[in-house]
């Protein structure tokens, strides 16, 4: 498996709690390399466009409101293998089904507020990395 790149989001709830610091901590010391980072924050139309693909589920307004709560902090992250090992290190969508040692598990909420988003292959990891950064900022 070669060197591959993936995108990341600290949500709105773990910037909030104070937590933006110990996740990247974790992502660092599982291996990652921090390529681009940004603390930005999504207007309802940028978490809109950021999760069309759930438009139609019944959780798509709840999740698009959450995720404009307050500041995120987005990345590029490098590593071998990085799309499947961020995931490992988030564990699963729902906290109460995540591993011990996850992200989700030391800080989600619930399935919703559930503190990091990580690429789920390496075309959508492509996409959401043009979504807010640019060529340079990822040379
Ligand atoms: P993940 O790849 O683990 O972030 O999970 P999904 O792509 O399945 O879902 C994207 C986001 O939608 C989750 F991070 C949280 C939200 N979601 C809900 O709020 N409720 C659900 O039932 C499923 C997902």
């Amino acid at each position: 498996m070669s060197v591959e790149r993936t995108f990341s989001i600290i949500k709105p709830d773990a910037v909030a709690a104070g937590q933006a610091g110990e996740i990247l901590a974790m992502i660092e010391r599982a291996g990652f390399s921090i390529k681009a980072l940004r603390m930005t924050r999504l207007t309802t139309e940028a978490a809109e466009g950021f999760y069309a693909v759930h438009r139609q589920r019944p959780f798509f307004q709840g999740l698009v409101k959450f995720m404009c709560e307050g500041p995120i902090v987005v990345m590029a992250l490098e590593r071998e293998d990085a799309i499947n090992k961020l995931r490992e290190l988030m564990g699963a969508t729902n906290p109460a089904n995540a591993a011990e040692g996850t992200i989700r598990k030391r800080f989600a909420t619930n399935i919703e507020r559930n503190c990091v988003h990580g690429s789920d292959g390496p075309e959508t990891a492509e996409t959401e990395l043009r979504y807010f950064f640019s060529t340079l900022d990822l040379l």
